[in-house]
């Protein structure tokens, strides 16, 4: 019986051997037709604002957005932005132990942290520097995790923000399980007034089995939960293609709740539709999955050196549709900002390095009673005894006197 629809396309093929084993490097051409497939369906993609910085017509989503709601968005990438390359030099200069770049995703972020209510809950994973700072995060408490001073500074209740996760996935269920408690609590129900869930996630976590769990877990309790996939085409060395035949956005009617691609390098039509999936969260019609197709600039972490597997070509055509670029672009086209805006963005930009750096270098490290201290909220004598052994060990030492906090 034949099915041409279900066959894959024959592209993929030509990432099977001949022997039928899959190689393990994929060649130039298939991660450009990787790209192709998983970007299949292009006409799907909302988009209000070309990579020119012309307004685009969408017959579903409109945004009615005035000048300063315009220069704040404007403002909020390109100062996250600074964040984010403030943290990378910080980090080359021995600051801090490790960055994870969010270079090129500032209008999925911005888009995103923006679309939500004060009474919304966000679940990140490790790059989502931008979510924190629509929180209201100091980005110096990003710094401290990244420093290893401590394990995340802020308050989940307050800001409406949980704890960056490394796991890959993992978060996906902490949110289904809390999107699960606000229907369950009654929270719902007014897409004004009502609790929404955002988690977000990568395109590499669409393949692990967490995130498949809490797709089934929250299609059929109904939980008011956005599913947010930045498909930022990597994987740290994968390519979209190792993790997906279909584009990302499509997965959502096999679970049975709807998906949507954006442009995630459009921050008008990633705030949009963002907009639009919290309030049919909060009205009770959740979840929703949105893909906002972006892309990594930079390498995966300041660990990873990216030209060991991808093409400068690939990020020559990306610089194009720079997310600020864009935005700047429209700002200066339509009238919206003169110069001494963007001057005024540029000065404050410098400030907030500024006092980025100052902050970082005066961390103090912590001392060794800190690794135990946050263990559990009761004190344990398994934990008490391995805190002393620690101690009794370090004074072993010649140099025990330094007291803590010492480098
Ligand atoms: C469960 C698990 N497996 C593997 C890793 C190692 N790892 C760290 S980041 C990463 C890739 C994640 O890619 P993606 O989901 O696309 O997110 P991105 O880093 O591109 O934002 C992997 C495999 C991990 N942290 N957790
Ligand atoms: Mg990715």
């Amino acid at each position: 019986m034949p099915s041409p629809q279900h066959d894959p396309p024959s592209w993929t093929r030509s990432s099977v051997g001949s022997a039928g084993a899959v190689e393990a490097e994929p060649t130039a051409a298939q991660v450009i037709a990787g790209l192709r497939a998983t970007s299949e369906g292009g006409d799907d993609l909302v988009q209000l604002l070309s990579p020119e910085g012309q307004r685009v017509h969408h017959p579903d989503f409109t945004l009615d957005v005035g000048a300063e709601e315009l220069k704040s968005l404007y403002r909020d990438m390109t100062l996250v932005r600074r964040v984010d390359r403030e943290a990378n030099a910080l980090q080359r200069q021995g600051q801090l132990g490790i960055w994870v770049p969010l270079l090129g995703q500032e209008a999925a972020q911005i888009g995103a942290g923006r679309a939500m209510a004060p009474q919304d809950m966000a679940f990140p994973s490790y790059r989502e520097h931008g979510i924190a700072w629509c929180r209201g995060v100091d980005p110096t408490e990003l710094l401290g995790i990244f420093r290893g001073t401590d394990h995340g500074s802020w308050d989940p209740r307050a800001t409406g923000l949980h704890l960056y996760t490394i796991v890959i996935g993992n978060q996906c269920l902490n949110a289904a399980g809390y999107a699960m408690g606000q229907r369950f609590e009654g929270k719902v129900g007014d897409s004004a007034t009502g609790e929404a869930t955002i988690c977000f996630f990568g395109d590499g976590a669409t393949s692990q089995g967490d995130v498949h769990e809490s797709f089934v877990w929250a299609a059929v309790y109904d939980a008011p939960v956005v599913f947010f996939c930045q498909n930022n085409q990597w994987a740290v060395s994968e390519p979209t293609e190792r993790q997906s035949r279909v584009p990302l956005y499509r997965r959502a009617q096999g679970y049975g709740f709807p998906g949507i691609r954006v442009d995630g390098n459009d921050v008008l039509a990633t705030l949009a539709v963002t907009r639009w999936a919290l309030d049919e969260c909060r009205a009770g019609n959740g979840p929703v999955l949105i893909e906002a197709y972006t892309y990594r600039m930079d390498a995966h972490t300041t660990s990873d050196d990216a030209t060991r597997y991808r093409l400068a070509e690939e990020l020559e055509a990306w610089k194009l549709k720079d997310p600020i670029e864009r935005l700047r672009v429209h700002l200066v086209r339509e009238g919206v900002a003169e110069q001494d805006f963007f001057d005024g963005v540029a000065a404050e930009s410098d400030e907030l390095a500024a006092r980025l750096r100052e902050c970082c270098e005066a961390m103090p490290a912590p001392g060794p009673e800190r690794i135990f201290s946050q263990v559990y909220a009761e004190p344990s004598p398994a934990v008490q005894a391995q805190h002393e052994e620690l101690l009794a060990y370090q004074a072993g030492f010649a140099d025990a006197g330094t007291p803590d906090g010492e480098r």
